[in-house]
């Protein structure tokens, strides 16, 4: 044990000692000298559009963060996991739904891995994907409206991080779980772990037409953490590749435990055929507990449904279906070239990067050179499928993607970098320092057959002495270097929302012309809408009141409310009648114990209040609407509990 502990501290001390000896490094202060030449390069001039869209996953923060590139400039923060009092999300109840799980409401998550939608093995710009880490789930953003329109939760499932990750034609989006756990879940020792406990990798298939989610099957692999993930394209379409670390089951101290074994694996898993499988009858339903919310947009409203049983593939009973290929040293990326033959297996604590070949994986499969196996699962020959070898490029390898030129570029945790080397020939061609401590790397369309290879956006763990400081908390941060040239160039330093984990980008000319201006009102099929003032109403069952209420520069319809106790539930349900763009209401009333809302032209939104005092309480909007925003006011009369003030509502005349 003691011998163990030791080289922990080994490896712990060097990581420390690159770290902070690449923190205090003052070389950023280049950036002054450079900034005159490279401005040009990010400049977008006012009223000009960004040539990119970049969607930042905001880590901790749960969100996604739409920014352009090259300007770096952030446009909107979408709400995903976590309640969003900005936009009412989580806090209105038409998208409350969106955060149930069988664990309940859960207002938060940990988002890592953004994937847009690809077709034919390119990114078409219809829906962006994202995985909730902490509550596995994933959740699908409409790119129409940047707003999340379905979260689905994924049982069997813990840490939810080798996801989102979309097949060529998005066939599926993909989730594989990093813990092992016990399938199904029960109440056992922890200490027998190993054999026991499994891990779940989720396909789940996407409506081409709708975009809707289901859990199609999943395959229930070794006890081994499940880290990182890419679709095969090209030769390998068919084809999912995931990086393990702990393939020595560990469940204590893994710093040490989980990084004995000198090759950890690549699992392969064609997943056409476990697809057909399945389709012929394969695979087992088990009971599972898991919810499934979706946001319609015809009624505004979400809903969430419980769903009860999921389809298990055991992995021996597909015979060819799933291989692992040794690869040093706790891989964490996983990642496929553009062509679909190279798989780039990032040990991160393994002196060279190994690239995987997919020909010679399929010839080794062919040849039935097998290695030994895992529970029954084929291990192959780490000769027999390796492509090639990048000799010491840098430290603590962690992602890689690619440029569509034949060039691929990783990024080094320890020794802070982005190294540029070249497909086949395995070469170094160049190498640019991060400030500090990279994780991600991102090329639009990096993760398909065909990157946009113009820039390249390196997110950084730390940014101490980038930034003006904020007291501890310092901002997050990514970095833009232009890569089009045979050098890469940095450009750009911008802060982040939040961690930014990975991130996924396309040219803007994809979504621009599909983003939607509003929402007709024609179209409204909420079932508290209002579709024009002369409707407007109160209605009181019991102690629940319904205001039905409408906006419009620059008035609500009602404006003054009376009979409305103490002790009552009002639920405020209000459409926007606006039916231009940009044109959005707020609202909200003094001690509502929810957020405003933000009405988009056409929309109904609802939010609760509870009145807990007598008197008469003002409500206003809260988004500036028109040069008469400051009058677009109203009041409510609060009378006592058991007081017989008759219901009243009226707009333009004083209440009687
Ligand atoms: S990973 S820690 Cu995407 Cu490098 Cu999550
Ligand atoms: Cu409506 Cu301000």
């Amino acid at each position: 044990m003691k011998n163990i502990f030791k080289s922990a501290m080994v490896i712990l001390s060097a990581l420390l000692a690159f770290t902070s000896c690449n923190n205090s490094s003052k070389s950023g202060g280049k950036s002054g000298a450079l900034a005159g030449n490279v401005a040009e390069k990010v400049y977008v001039a006012p009223g000009e559009h960004d040539e990119f869209y970049a969607f930042i996953s905001g880590g901790f923060s749960g969100q996604l963060s739409v920014y352009g590139l090259p300007s770096g400039r952030l446009f909107k923060v979408i709400p995903v996991f976590s309640q969003d009092a900005e936009k009412a999300y989580g806090y209105n109840e038409e998208t409350k739904p969106m955060l149930n799980t069988s664990h309940g409401f859960v207002p938060w998550d940990d988002s890592h891995h953004p994937d847009i939608s690809q077709t034919n093995g390119v990114i078409d710009g219809r829906w962006v994907f994202i995985n909730g880490n902490n509550t596995p789930r994933i959740a699908k953003i409409d790119l129409s409206t940047f707003e999340t329109t379905e979260i689905i939760e994924v049982p069997n499932s813990a840490g939810n991080h080798s996801s989102s990750f979309v097949t060529e034609n998005t066939e599926y989006v993909v989730a594989g779980t990093r813990f092992s756990i016990p399938i199904p879940q029960k109440d056992m020792p922890i200490k027998d772990y190993k054999g026991n406990f499994k891990g779940a990798l989720s396909f789940i298939s996407v409506d081409p037409e709708h975009g809707h989610m289901d859990i199609k099957f999943q395959v229930i692999m070794p006890g081994f953490d499940y880290d990182l993930a890419h679709p095969g394209r090209g030769a390998s379409h068919g084809w999912f590749f995931f990086s393990t670390y702990n393939s020595e089951e560990a469940s204590t101290l893994l710093e040490v435990n989980a990084s004995q074994n000198d090759k950890d694996f690549i699992a392969a898993i064609n997943w056409k055929k476990i697809e057909e499988y399945v389709n012929n009858g394969g695979g087992k339903m088990m009971p599972a507990n898991y919810a499934h919310n979706v946001y319609d947009e015809d009624t505004h409203t979400a809903t969430s449904t419980m769903k009860k049983e999921v389809l298990v593939v055991n992995p021996s009973d597909v015979p060819g279906a799933v291989y692992l290929l040794p690869t040093p040293k706790s891989p964490h990326g996983c990642d496929v070239d553009p062509s679909g033959e190279y798989i780039v297996g990032n040990g991160k604590l393994s002196a060279n990067l190994t690239v995987h070949s997919f020909t010679k994986m399929l010839k080794a499969i062919e040849d039935n050179k097998v290695a030994g196996d895992a529970y029954g699962i084929p291990i192959l020959n780490f000769e027999d499928v390796l492509a090639g070898v990048v000799e010491q490029p840098g430290l603590g390898p962690l992602h890689t993607e690619f440029d569509g030129k034949g060039n691929a570029y990783t990024t080094f945790f320890i020794s802070s970098e982005v190294v540029k080397w070249k497909l086949g020939t395995w070469e170094v061609v160049d190498r640019q320092p991060c400030y500090y401590s990279v994780g991600h790397l991102m090329i639009p369309g990096g993760n398909s057959q065909k990157p946009w290879g113009k820039y390249v956006v390196a997110m950084n763990k730390i940014t101490k002495d980038r930034y003006l400081p904020t007291g501890p908390e310092v901002t997050q941060s990514a970095q833009l270097y232009d890569i089009s040239g045979e050098k890469m160039e940095l450009l750009l330093d911008f802060p982040t929302v939040g961690e930014p984990h990975y991130a996924a980008g396309c040219p803007a000319d994809l979504i621009k012309p599909r983003s939607k201006k509003l929402f007709k009102l024609e179209d409204n099929k909420h079932p508290y809408a209002c579709k024009n003032e002369a409707d407007t109403k109160v209605v009181r069952e019991g102690d629940v009141v319904h205001v039905y209420m409408t906006t419009i520069r620059s008035h609500f319809s009602p404006d003054n409310i009376e009979g409305i106790k103490v002790g009552d539930k009002v639920y405020f349900h209000i459409t926007n009648l606006e039916q231009d763009y940009d044109v959005p209401h707020g609202v909200s009333i003094i001690g509502a114990n929810t957020s405003e809302l933000l009405i988009m032209p056409g929309q109904t939104e609802t939010f609760l209040w509870e009145p807990k005092q007598v008197g008469v309480w003002p409500f206003y909007c809260t988004d500036f609407c028109s040069a008469l925003h400051q009058e677009m006011q109203g009041y409510v009369r609060v009378s006592s509990a058991n007081a017989s003030t008759p219901l009243k509502w009226s707009l333009g005349e004083d209440i009687e």
